[in-house]
């Protein structure tokens, strides 16, 4: 084992609500959220004092070169130890689909949120859903009057609503067999400030975009999921601009986490691709990093990565230097696909990267699963 276990007591004292083991539904104080997921929030403000947690795409699930194998991912392959974080996608849940939109079955997703919740780790879930209105994906954006057909009043409002209420059941049934409820980082509507998706900057007005997320998060709860902490994830857009970061921002009432999705990009052979990633994150993520502070708020990395790690000293020289120098909560690298040449983001056995990915395992700040212990007590 690397280190020794950093999440332990130390943050039992900033919690207000008794220690006594909590029945499932039970919730802590005036709070509608389950204890657990009401703890794992307050850790998460704190945990930057010990370091953050590292995050990986669909990491057990597949990877370079293989796919549903049981207690195999890269990242424990390279390292020998899951991540902190593993997240998940929840696009095509509202189509009914048993499979989401990469072909990774949903009941999978379920088994493995449980396994890492019962190893101490965090999970999160992206949502890439259909375009209701036209019945493409995420990524069509022929049609800039989509969001506004689903809120209220709109012609594809029941429809939407009915997508909600196929992802409410699939979010109350992340149940463990001891009947606790596991808690998600859940982070829809995500790069908003780009216009990429079908609720992007271009394809809605800001008072739509914030509609968008009300009636999202009022439903979930009115459907009885109490076991949500809400991420917001922006792109870089803002470039450290607040107000620009602030302009969609749903309100401090609705979000818990403040994101940031941010690539590193170009040429492997120029300095500049990592010194132009470094700068640019130093600036967005420190940016979110001080609203979250001023704000009682998480903050965190929500996605990142340099598509087939071309430059091994990206996981040292880059990525950690600048979330080693901020405090985040967790930092989150995109999947490895199994099916997609090339589409990586994590080392596998024999990657040129592995050796410098295990110099970030062994720093002090970088948090994996054995490191976690009690993040939700
Ligand atoms: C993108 C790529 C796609 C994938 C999508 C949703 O970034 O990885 O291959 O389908 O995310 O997971």
């Amino acid at each position: 084992m690397k280190k020794s276990y950093f999440v332990v007591a130390a943050f039992v004292s900033v919690f207000s609500v008794s220690c006594n083991s909590p029945k499932n539904d039970e919730v802590a104080g005036e709070s509608f959220r389950t204890i657990e997921t009401e703890k794992l929030l307050s850790n998460l403000i704190n945990i930057h004092t010990q370091g953050y947690l590292y995050g990986h795409h669909d990491d057990p699930v597949y990877g370079v070169g293989w796919s549903y194998e049981d207690n195999r991912s890269d990242v424990k392959d390279v390292c020998g130890d899951y991540p902190g974080l593993m997240t998940f996608d929840l696009g095509h849940i509202e189509l009914g689909d048993s499979v989401n939109l990469d072909g990774v079955p949903f009941d999978l997703i379920r088994e493995e949120t449980i396994n890492q919740y019962k190893r101490g780790g965090v999970i999160s879930y992206s949502w890439h859903l259909n375009n209701p209105l036209t019945e493409g994906d995420s990524w069509d954006v022929s049609d800039s009057t989509v969001v506004v057909s689903i809120l209220k009043g709109g012609a594809n409002h029941e429809k939407f609503i009915s997508w909600l209420d196929k992802l409410s059941v699939f979010l109350n049934s992340l149940v463990t067999e001891d009947g606790v409820k596991v808690p998600i980082i859940f982070r829809p509507w995500h790069e908003n400030t780009g216009s990429w998706f079908w609720w992007g900057e271009k394809l809605c007005s800001v008072e739509q975009y914030k509609a968008l997320w009300t009636l999202t998060t009022d439903y979930l709860k009115a459907n009885g999921v109490n076991n949500l902490l809400f991420a917001y994830s922006p792109g870089s857009e803002a470039n450290g601009v607040k107000e620009k970061y602030l302009e969609r921002y749903p309100g401090d009432e609705l979000i818990d986490i403040l994101g940031l999705d941010m690539y590193c990009y170009g040429d492997p052979n120029d300095p500049l691709t990592l010194s132009n990633y470094k700068q640019g994150l130093s600036t967005n993520l420190g940016m979110v990093c001080e609203i979250a502070s001023e704000n009682g708020k998480v903050a965190a990395l929500t996605e990142t990565g340099f598509e087939g790690i071309p430059v091994a000293e990206w996981w040292t020289s880059a990525f950690q230097a600048v979330c080693d120098s901020l405090p985040i909560a967790y930092a989150q690298t995109w999947r490895n696909a199994h099916d997609k040449p090339g589409h990586f983001y994590a080392p596998y056995p024999g990657h040129a990267s592995s050796e410098e990915f295990i110099k970030f395992y062994n720093s002090p700040k970088s948090l994996f699963a054995k490191d976690l212990k009690n993040i939700y007590k």
